[in-house]
């Protein structure tokens, strides 16, 4: 089987193999040839495609007068000059002469028959599939070009069985990196799949997102077009029009008529073209034919700084121009080496006597006409495009001085297979003129491209480089500079590409027709909100939840919120600030009259402990203003609490200790010895504090306060709030103080007939009611409010609380202390003891 099928294929090439030759003399001009030990073929097209429908098998005749291709031209210079450059150098390939075997591709007829006229060989003039590649060898040992994708996938294609390496200096598309199909194909222009990222980032770079899209026909523009539309669309770019330039395409014929009329009507500000040269001319004249101003083009790289494009007549007035051009470069010497060839050239024979008819793939008339002045001018884009190739010549070379193990001084000149140099040319790894030429797996270069902007204001066109993008970076990196972009209209600014403008706040997007970028814009319902982040990564559902009006009262109520809190309580805060004055002052008269007896009927140190713990309470409840933070959330209500369970301890203490004193002291003195031995009064304070700073810390642990935002409860509004306002732990705590507050009562009341000055009985159960009213009416409260106050109320409740506990323990005692120290003595003291003394004995 495999062999008759390499027998048909090997007699299939020979038919089109002799085809070719038998019909055309082989004659070629000066400098498509050079002898060496091992040769390289170069593919150029030095003449523009004869673009016409071919009725016979024949190959196009290139050398046609009138279709000079100045741009093929200086490749094919570029490429002999690289090749010269290796033979002078003495560091690459010394000992070793490279020679070439050039042909103008200027059609795809000529592109197969110059392919297949090098893989033949010499002698039977036979092309013959190989059972084994090991020892195939052939004339040349790599191949240069050929110039466009179209081009490229024939000769990759066929160059493919042998293993032959095919370098491309242009052939960009994103399909030659199918290793499977194309296994030699290598390149020195960045992948188109690059090219496209990059042209996506540039239109969201200005937010255009509603766009037309034009290819050329063949692979490179259809490949890119699709390529295009599949990444643009899933970046939520809507593709309003889209249509290929047909390969037969005429200025003013039908099709580009109506294509042009199809365009105008879709309405897009941007247009990307990505086409090659020669079908962008002709789209680009019918442009101009039709009066299509005022546009943005996007240029793919193939077109973006060609001077073929920029000369058309009238171009000036399409709009602005963006692309995509490969990275300028230079190739050092070219302009001098072109210059000696038309000095050199001058006084050849020429291979064909004007006149007489003579064609083959190596004939090119007008070189010979050139002078120093008349030559075609290297432009940035043919030289962008000559340094591609003098890199592809230059990893040739590197990879057959890898392969013949040359040193510094010596080469062995053994034989080379094309399979082995292939593999030398995927490992090369050098700097050409401080860049570095090497291929990844699919055999890509690591690429970079320039931003250009076309600039009219000169005498001729020009271009700037606007910015850049790194493909060699991923993902893909655009840096640009939109200053620098001179957009055509007066005001000078970047036009917008859009089909329905932004929705104003409140509204939300009901798309019209297929396109999401289309819409028509509707108040939002109340009680839903817009999602700001979906409408970025280009969804338009409506949103569940409240409306961008309600956002907006969202602000304002917090706003609201926190002003009536502050009014509220500024008189609180006032008070809340005196109360703090307040209590440094019995703090500061305290710590004056220690020792007074006052004081220590008081508690003495206690004293310092019970202002302190109300003193952390008060700043708890600064913890209610503002937007609840993790932090406030998780103070507030377990340092009130918790300030508050150390000052009722005290307080029941306290009380307790004075019972004991008066009225056990003498009945159970056992007890009384004990109690006062182990500092009784210490431990009761110690364990109940620690036991409520455990429940505090349960508390929060396993409830644990955040601030939320609550939507739900009100439809227009947003409540800021901590949660588990009212959970399990704060219960548990609350049960704690009233317990305490309980036994305090106790202990007050059974202390009711103390002696006067040891007796606040009146004081602490006037502290404890309205401790107590203030709560129950704070509960009451919060059972059937629910609104924006409650956080006020619960303040409010609080300050009530300590302010109670405050002013009737400690503002008498400053009382006393203060304005009658008459009372505060000794005598007084033991005086009024011995009253109760002698009252109760008397009872
Ligand atoms: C190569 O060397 C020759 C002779 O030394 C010189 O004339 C020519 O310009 C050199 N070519 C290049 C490309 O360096
Ligand atoms: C290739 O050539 C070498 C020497 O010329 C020979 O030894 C070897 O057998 C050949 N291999 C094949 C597969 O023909
Ligand atoms: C284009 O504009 C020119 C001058 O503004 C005008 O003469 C010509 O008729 C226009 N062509 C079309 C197709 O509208
Ligand atoms: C951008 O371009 C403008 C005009 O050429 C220049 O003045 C400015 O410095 C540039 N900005 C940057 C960041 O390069
Ligand atoms: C908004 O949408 C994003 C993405 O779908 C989601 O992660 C986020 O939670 C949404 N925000 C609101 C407030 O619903
Ligand atoms: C070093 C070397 O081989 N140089 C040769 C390079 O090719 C030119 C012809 O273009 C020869 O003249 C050199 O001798």
């Amino acid at each position: 089987m495999f062999f008759w099928a390499t027998y048909l294929v090997s007699l299939q090439l020979h038919i089109a193999y002799c085809w070719a030759f038998s019909c055309y003399k082989t004659e070629s001009s000066p400098g498509f040839t050079l002898p060496g030990d091992y040769l390289l073929a170069g593919q150029f097209a030095l003449h523009a495609d004869c673009l016409q429908v071919r009725h016979r098998p024949q190959v196009t005749q290139c050398d046609r007068p009138g279709s000079f291709n100045g741009h093929g031209y200086h490749l094919f210079q570029a490429m002999r000059f690289s090749v010269e450059e290796i033979n002078n150098s003495t560091a690459l390939l010394p000992t070793i002469s490279l020679g070439y075997e050039l042909y103008d591709v200027c059609s795809e007829s000529s592109n197969v028959y110059a392919t297949l006229r090098v893989l033949a060989e010499q002698e039977t003039s036979h092309v013959e599939m190989q059972r084994d590649l090991h020892n195939y060898s052939s004339k040349v040992v790599a191949f240069i070009g050929p110039d466009n994708t179209d081009h490229t996938v024939t000769t990759a294609a066929l160059l493919g069985p042998f293993l032959m390496p095919l370098i491309s200096y242009e052939a960009s598309s994103v399909m030659l990196s199918t290793k499977r199909q194309y296994p030699s194909f290598l390149r020195t222009i960045p992948s188109d799949k690059y090219q496209v990222e990059v042209m996506v980032l540039l239109l969201q770079s200005f937010g255009w997102v509603w766009i037309s899209l034009i290819g050329s026909y063949g692979d490179y523009g259809q490949l890119g077009v699709r390529a295009l539309e599949e990444l643009a669309t899933a970046q939520g770019i809507c593709i309003a029009f889209k249509d290929i330039v047909p390969f037969s395409a005429q200025v003013g014929d039908l099709g580009m008529q109506q294509m042009m009329h199809r365009l105008a009507q879709a309405r897009t500000t941007v247009i990307v073209v990505f086409s090659n040269r020669h079908l962008a001319r002709v789209f680009f004249r019918s442009v101009v034919l039709a009066n299509l101003t005022g546009k943005v083009w996007i240029a793919s790289e193939d077109w973006s700084i060609s001077t073929y494009i920029t000369e058309v007549p009238g171009i000036q007035d399409i709009g602005t121009v963006l692309g995509v051009a490969i990275k300028q470069r230079l190739v050092p010497g070219l302009k001098e080496f072109e210059e000696s060839y038309i000095k050199a050239v001058k006084d050849a024979p020429r291979p064909c006597p004007e006149g007489s008819w003579c064609s083959s793939n190596q004939l090119c008339t007008e070189c010979h006409a050139f002078t120093t002045h008349s030559m075609p001018m290297l432009g940035a884009f043919s030289m962008s495009a000559a340094y591609n190739v003098y890199k592809a010549v230059y990893a040739v070379a590197h990879g057959l001085h890898q392969l013949l193990g040359c040193t510094s001084e010596t080469c062995s000149k053994g034989p080379v297979y094309p399979w082995q140099l292939l593999q030398q040319i995927y490992k090369v790894n050098f700097l050409l003129h401080k860049d570095t030429v090497a291929f990844d797996d699919s055999g890509d270069p690591l690429g970079d491209y320039d931003i250009i902007a076309w600039d009219w204001n000169g005498p001729q066109w020009t271009f700037e480089v606007i910015g850049s993008a790194s493909a060699s970076l991923s993902p893909v990196q655009l840096d640009i500079n939109k200053t620098k972009i001179q957009w055509h209209g007066k005001k000078n600014q970047a036009p917008e590409s859009v089909c329905s403008r932004d929705c104003l706040e409140g509204h939300h997007r009901v798309v019209v027709g297929s396109h999401h970028c289309c819409f028509e814009c509707m108040p939002c319902e109340a009680g839903t909100f817009l999602n700001k982040s979906v409408i970025q990564s280009g969804e338009q559902r409506a949103q569940q939840g409240l409306t961008d009006s309600a956002e907006e009262k969202e602000e304002s109520g917090l706003g609201i919120l926190e002003l009536d809190a502050q009014q509220i309580f500024t008189s609180a805060s006032l008070a809340e600030k005196k109360n703090g004055h307040l209590r440094e002052a019995p703090l500061a008269s305290h710590a004056r009259h220690l020792h007074t007896p006052v004081v220590r009927s008081a508690g003495g140190r206690l004293c310092f402990l019970m202002l302190g713990s109300l003193a952390a309470g008060s700043c708890s409840l600064y913890g209610f203003f503002g937007e609840p933070t993790e932090l406030t959330c998780l103070l507030r209500q377990p340092l009130f609490s918790l300030g508050f369970a150390i000052f009722l301890s005290c307080l029941t203490i306290r009380s307790f200790q004075l019972v004991i004193i008066f009225k056990f002291s003498t009945k159970v003195p056992a007890f009384y010895h004990t109690w006062a031995q182990n500092h009784g009064a210490g431990l009761f304070v110690i364990v109940s504090s620690t036991i409520h700073l455990l429940v505090c810390l349960i508390w929060l642990a396993v409830w644990t306060p955040l601030p939320t935002r609550e939507y739900q409860r009100f439809p227009h509004l947003v409540i800021l709030e901590c949660t588990e306002i009212n959970s399990v732990g704060f219960l548990l705590a609350f049960t704690h103080n009233t317990l305490l507050s309980i036994s305090t009562f106790a202990c007050s009341y059974l202390g009711k007939e103390l002696p006067e000055n040891y007796n606040e009985a009146k004081c602490v159960i006037f502290s404890l009611l309205l401790s107590f009213i203030s709560w129950i009416v704070f509960f009451t409260m919060s059972s059937i409010y629910q609104g924006r106050y409650l956080p006020a109320a619960y303040m409010m409740a609080g300050l009530t609380t300590l302010s109670g506990g405050f002013s009737g323990y400690f503002l008498p005692k400053c009382y006393v202390i203060l304005c009658r120290p008459d009372l505060n003595n000794k005598e007084h003291f033991q005086a009024s003891i011995l009253d109760y003394t002698r009252r109760s004995v008397s009872t």
